[in-house]
């Protein structure tokens, strides 16, 4: 089952955009400070027994005070662009602009736009990554339908704002993730169990809010702005477990339809979900005993409003499975059986400190090869890659490894395929509070001591390493 890989040398080429990504909720602390409203993770994180080590995000990494040293690694790196993100209720407390403007909270984040721009970087802004304001969680937060236009209202407020300085937005983070983990699985914030009918019903809302906000763009600020608006998904790649067996090849298929396709065909694809995971979904369904489909519809106007709703294809990529299909729905019912596969993986991988994060950088190559091919060759941003190990280590080996081999199958996938890779950012610059575990799994490149109240920030063995690639705009021969 094992892949062969060799050693390129090369380079990205000009325009390659190289950065490295945080988010509001991991980083900032703050919580309660200046305005800021709460979020469904202030509420989560607060409620004993949801996080691993007990701990929150209430102080995190403090870059509410100490972004002008995160902007300092940033430049101490090398790389050009800031892939970080708004906290929706730090500007609108209330959820919604009758509710109240927080003028300390644009404050604040022009105050940090402003120094990252006068340090000659780029910033890169994700309007969503999962802090939702809890006063419309109370409301029923993303299966709510009233959600699509305050999101459509938030992300207005943000170009009003911001959009002079910002040129590159995300509308979202990984909705297959906060859909899933926060309203069928649990094990995030709101902590919703539904498996079966929330995640689809929230993750319709997210399409719908994501086309809006693009369209709203086009109409009101592209012009006067010449900004770029895309979406961050997150997708393993899943190989057929046996490569001459039909069964796993559309096991495998089928996997990626309904995990990448799902958000992905909408938008970048044909404007509707995709076809295989709408028979599924009916099929699931109907053997449950749920009625019709808990996939919700498009009609054709929102169809048509979905596709080709962004500039540009934001790509989290962490793992890879091999994957077989599977029938079995006992509890607790996960995202792999409502799908419809098993999945496994192979020993000789090298394991992170997280369960679920096995190192496989071929798969990334094949993932955005399939990107590539099956949604018209879009411009591709990384927005997201990297991989954890234990709180306290700073001679980071497995990190550098793992960095240096997924930029191999990068390089390949652009110099030999011919995918139009456009950037690359690392998760993430600083050790942060890592949702539901805390702090006990890290994904610095700098490491964050938790125990020093002055956070100190000190620059891993993996630092070194992505900045002379960094440097080198790829790997030469040197
Ligand atoms: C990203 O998600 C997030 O965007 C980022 O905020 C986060 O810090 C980073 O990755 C590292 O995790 O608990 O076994 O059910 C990556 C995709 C999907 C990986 C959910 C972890 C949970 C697996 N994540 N998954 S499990």
């Amino acid at each position: 089952m094992s892949e062969e890989s060799s050693y390129i040398f090369g380079h990205f080429g000009d325009d390659f955009k190289w950065g490295a990504a945080t988010a509001s909720y991991q980083i900032e602390g703050a919580w309660n400070i200046d305005g800021k409203g709460q979020s469904i993770w202030d509420t989560f994180a607060h409620t004993k027994g949801k996080i691993s080590d007990g701990s929150n995000g209430d102080v995190a990494a403090d870059s509410y005070n100490k972004y002008e040293e995160d902007i300092q690694l940033l430049k101490d790196i090398g790389v050009s662009h800031y892939r970080f993100s708004f906290s929706w209720p730090r500007i609108l407390p209330n959820g919604t602009e009758e509710g109240g403007l927080n003028k300390k909270g644009i404050e604040f984040y022009r105050k940090f736009l402003k120094s990252v721009v006068d340090n000659g970087l780029v910033p890169v802004a994700t309007l969503y990554h999962w802090d939702l304001p809890q006063v419309l969680q109370d409301k029923g937060g993303w299966i709510s339908q009233d959600i699509v236009n305050h999101f459509v209202n938030y992300a207005r407020i943000c170009f009003r704002e911001f959009g002079d300085i910002v040129k590159f937005w995300i509308t979202f983070n990984e909705p297959t993730v906060f859909t899933f983990l926060g309203y069928g699985v649990g094990t995030h914030a709101p902590g919703i169990k539904d498996p079966l009918n929330s995640p689809f019903k929230g993750g319709h809302n997210v399409i719908k809010a994501h086309a809006l906000t693009y369209k709203l763009y086009n109409d009101e600020f592209r012009k006067d702005n010449q900004g770029i608006v895309g979406i961050t998904l997150n997708s393993d790649w899943y190989e057929p477990k046996d490569s001459n067996s039909d069964k796993d090849k559309r096991a495998a298929d089928l996997g990626m339809q309904c995990k990448l396709g799902w958000f992905a065909n909408p938008i970048f694809g044909d404007g509707d979900y995709p076809q295989a995971m709408k028979v599924r979904a009916r099929s699931v369904s109907a053997m449950l005993g749920f009625p019709g489909s808990f996939l919700p519809q498009f009609t054709p106007k929102e169809i048509e409003l979905n596709k080709g709703s962004a500039d540009f294809f934001g790509l989290n990529y962490y793992t890879s499975r091999y994957v077989s299909t599977c029938q079995d729905f006992s509890e607790p019912v996960t995202e792999a059986k409502v799908i419809g596969i098993e999945q496994h993986s192979d020993p000789s991988w090298k394991q992170g400190e997280s369960e679920w994060l096995k190192s496989v950088p071929w798969g990334l190559r094949k993932l955005v090869k399939w990107i590539h091919s099956n949604y018209n060759a879009p411009d591709i941003y990384i927005t997201e890659n990297g991989f954890s190990d234990k709180p306290g280590i700073i001679e980071d080996t497995d990190r550098c490894d793992y960095l240096k081999e997924h930029l191999q199958e990068l390089l390949k996938a652009k110099t030999e395929d011919g995918v139009n890779l456009k950037g690359y950012f690392v998760w993430s610059l600083i050790d942060n509070f890592e949702w539901n575990v805390g702090y006990l799994e890290r994904f610095g490149i700098y490491h964050v001591d938790f125990e020093d109240p002055a956070r100190k920030r000190t620059a891993k063995k993996s630092a070194t390493v992505f900045s002379e690639i960094v440097k080198n705009n790829g790997f030469t021969r040197n």
